[in-house]
């Protein structure tokens, strides 16, 4: 059987991280793209000895559109038929009121999480359709199905994320192609910690008194997605940690 080449964005840590180990250990050849090559190739180094599968990196920043244009160009013949594109880099700054926020930060937080997957999806998909297979996963959050205090744009964009995976799906309804969008709840990563600025004590305190998800739980149904026969698209998916019942609801101890 043809191995298959799954491409993750943000693939340095987190859920990124999570998936890329996760598909590795299921023999799938890798394409991780970051911004800090060091994080890949430390990654590369582990998963290719550990695996026996083949990884093949790729910095840039996804919100650099001309960076990301020229790498996907460079990559060789064998690595172009993409099978599966998770669209996962994202993030958030700050938990500022909407009237009250940098926006800066809110540029940063809107060109990753919508217009670096809208541009992931523009580049990768049309070869996926030539090709008359593909999947494309993208990261949405609970945070889009509703607005939460202090969240605001980031619900925003993870709402994009469901428009955006919706829209495509639609797009893509006379292919054989699938669209996922796997909306977690509390996840424990460095998310979080960018989320405040860096205050690492406040993130820890996010999470005391519940146990989150990891990045490898993500994972398992990221893959689950991907790997269900081909006459399954699973369309969207939301997990959470059990205590926790919706964006703003958790139950700690
Ligand atoms: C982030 C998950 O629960 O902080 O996507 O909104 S949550």
């Amino acid at each position: 059987m043809e191995t298959k080449i799954v491409f993750i964005t943000g693939a340095s840590s987190g859920i990124g991280e999570g998936c890329a180990r996760k598909f590795a250990s299921q023999g799938w050849n890798l394409i991780l793209n970051a911004r800090t090559v060091s994080k890949l190739e430390k990654l590369k180094s582990e998963l290719e000895a550990a695996n026996g599968t083949r990884v093949y990196i790729l910095p840039f920043d996804v919100r650099d559109r001309k960076q990301a244009t020229d790498a996907l160009e460079t990559l060789p013949e064998d690595w172009k038929s993409i099978d599966v594109l998770v669209n996962n880099a994202g993030l958030v700054i700050g938990v500022d009121k909407e009237f009250e926020g940098n926006l800066d930060e809110w540029d940063i937080v809107i060109d990753t999480n919508i217009k670096a997957l809208l541009a992931m999806t523009r580049l990768v998909v049309p070869g996926m359709v030539e090709r008359g297979r593909g999947h494309i996963i993208n990261i949405g959050s609970i945070a889009g199905d509703a607005a939460y205090p202090g969240g605001s744009v980031y619900c925003a964009t993870k709402a994009a994320v469901k428009a955006l995976s919706d829209g495509l799906r639609i797009d893509l309804v006379d292919t054989p192609l699938r669209v996922t969008n796997i909306k977690p709840g509390m996840v424990e990563t460095n998310f979080t910690v960018v989320r405040y600025r860096g205050d690492k004590q406040a993130a820890d305190n996010f999470y005391r008194g519940i146990r989150p998800l990891t990045g490898d739980d993500i994972a398992e149904t990221v893959y689950f997605a991907a790997s269900a026969p081909a006459h399954i698209q699973i369309a969207e998916v939301l997990l959470m940690p059990t205590y926790q019942a919706t964006g703003t609801i958790s139950y700690k101890k």
